[in-house]
């Protein structure tokens, strides 16, 4: 049973300097390095943001909201100001985009980022430097922090197919993401499930593919049926508002659209485009399903295509996620058209037409300006000349991608899937299978040791993947979620040799109030491990 509840304890006050009310310096992730000074800045109605560029000034209002929620000030955003100030400031050095720095002492706060993007981390950073409660005086230890993540990629994913996630959910998400300096979310948009992206040349999607009988969570292969349809879809307004919302807190939205399997709720809407004809139906069960996109039938990939005619204006970001993973080969073994596509272009079998497949799209997709990322199954039958792989199955295709030198973000089952159980409580809700607890999310080292240092630069980061067979609501994701996510950030933002799992936990008490205050149903029972 759980033996250890949250205990919620925090100090605000280390009382050792000289009746100034000082915060503890209590950061996730941990930056690169952290000076504590004798200096304390007062934050009060009267403090002015000085923000240059529009950049700046996107971020300083966002800072504001933030200050508004828990004080009620409205700090006035201006072009100069040099006494009780919080200055900030962006450079232009790409090499390290994301990095920062945060000064602070008695008249002044700076934040000088290396791009937009640093400026908005210090932002964060210094969110976490004010006091957690609502305080009449909100003092602001003196520090100075110097940071850069290591990792460029820093992703959450989210299945929205399984069960979908209204649109104010998803902007909870990011700002959630936001908040712990997580930069892309990988918007898993279509499956065999449902569609959830309007796509408007292909009304059915809407119509069809966004829609299923059953609505509730279950057991592999067990779907549970309450007659009620299930259902929903974003329109491209809804994408265009989350995508743009996600660019204000510096996250790139990577959109994922499934191929060559996990295609049943496009078939059922466009029964030719499978290798039988037809009729399909919505899934209403978990797992790997046999009906997938017929890899012979060139109408296929013009609908793909049109598909992304109307996808890629959607979603800035220069990768777009094909999916890729399970994609059983019954039909193609039986399918006249794949059997002649395998023929005419002397392919070894199933496999090499998969990669066919992808290769095609690829093609296609780099013409348009895009690079792809695909499952690590994507490496079976020869990777496509660009694109980057999502390890998976383990860490084996990461480590054969990087050492075939392409582009490779982790996500091992073991540590980064968060449909997994967290603690060995009964009381755990049904989740998928495999105990994934908070420590062992923290242990995670993305770089295998098979590598080369040369090899090594290939992973560009890691993410964790949201599959939502199991939770079917807002509430219930974010208990999946956090606190596993602060103990990914701290992996991919801060210095590998920085990482201490105990002052963790300790950072970690006082950022759970933070994560009170913005309503999140974290998993309170974190300290416990055991079970
Ligand atoms: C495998 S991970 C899948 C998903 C499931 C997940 C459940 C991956 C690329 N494919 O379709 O939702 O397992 O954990």
């Amino acid at each position: 049973g759980l033996s250890v509840a949250l205990l919620g304890l925090f100090s605000c006050s280390n009382g050792s300097n000289s009746g100034t009310p000082k915060g503890k310096v209590s950061i996730i992730p941990m930056p690169v390095s952290v000076q504590e000074k004798a200096d304390s800045f007062l934050l009060n109605k009267r403090t002015v943001i000085v923000a240059g560029n529009d950049a700046d000034k996107q971020t300083a209002a966002l800072f504001n909201s933030w200050i508004k929620e828990l004080t009620g000030y409205e700090l006035e955003i201006a072009a100069q100001g040099s006494d009780n100030a919080i200055i900030l400031h962006s450079a232009n050095d790409t090499t390290n985009a994301e990095g920062y720095t945060l000064d602070v002492n008695n008249k002044t706060i700076t934040i000088n980022g290396n791009t937009g993007a640093g400026t908005f981390y210090g932002i964060q950073s210094l969110i976490q430097l004010l006091p957690v409660e609502k305080a009449n005086a909100m003092y602001v230890p003196g520090v100075n922090i110097q940071d850069a993540p290591r990792f460029g990629y820093r992703g959450l994913h989210l299945d929205v197919s399984r069960h979908f996630f209204p649109v104010d959910f998803v902007k909870k998400y990011i700002d959630l993401m936001a908040m712990h300096k997580f930069n892309t979310f990988h918007w898993h948009l279509t499956d065999d499930q449902g569609w959830r992206i309007e796509i408007k040349r292909f009304p059915r999607l809407q119509e069809v593919a966004s829609k299923r009988k059953e609505t509730m969570a279950g057991h592999y292969g067990e779907g549970r049926f309450d007659g009620k349809p299930y259902g929903g879809f974003y329109t491209q307004e809804e994408v265009k508002e989350v995508v743009k919302y996600a660019a204000e807190r510096f996250v790139t939205v990577i959109p994922e659209i499934e191929m060559p399997g996990h295609a049943l709720a496009a078939l059922a809407a466009y029964p030719h485009l499978g290798c039988t004809g037809g009729p399909y139906e919505v899934g209403t069960g978990w797992g790997v399903l046999d009906d997938v996109f017929c890899a012979g039938n060139d109408s296929v990939f013009t609908f793909l295509e049109s598909v992304m005619e109307e996808v890629l204006p959607l979603f800035p970001s220069r990768y777009i996620h094909i999916g890729g993973d399970e994609c059983p080969k019954v039909r193609w073994e039986k399918c006249p058209k794949c059997q002649a596509r395998i023929k005419a272009l002397g392919l070894k079998d199933e496999h090499a037409l998969q990669s066919y497949f992808i290769q095609r799209m690829e093609k296609y997709l780099n013409a348009q300006g895009k690079q792809i990322i695909g499952w690590d199954e994507i490496l079976e039958g020869g990777l496509a000349p660009n694109a980057t792989v999502m390890s998976w199955r383990g860490i084996e295709g990461g480590i054969t991608a990087a050492k075939q030198h392409h582009d490779v973000i982790m996500t091992p089952g073991n540590y980064c899937y968060f449909d997994k159980y967290q603690s060995k409580s009964k009381t755990e809700p049904l989740a998928i299978g495999g105990y994934l607890p908070v420590s062992k999310v923290y242990e995670y080292e993305p770089v295998p040791t098979e590598l080369t240092a040369e090899e090594a630069k290939y992973i560009k980061g890691a993410q964790a993947n949201l599959w939502s067979e199991y939770i079917a609501s807002p509430e219930h994701m974010e208990y999946m979620v956090y606190p596993r996510a602060t103990a990914l950030a701290e992996v991919l933002w801060s210095p590998a040799g920085k990482r201490d799992y105990n002052n963790f936990v300790e950072r970690l008490k006082v950022h759970l109030k933070r994560l009170d205050q913005k309503h999140v149903n974290y998993a309170k029972h974190v300290f416990e491990i055991t079970g």
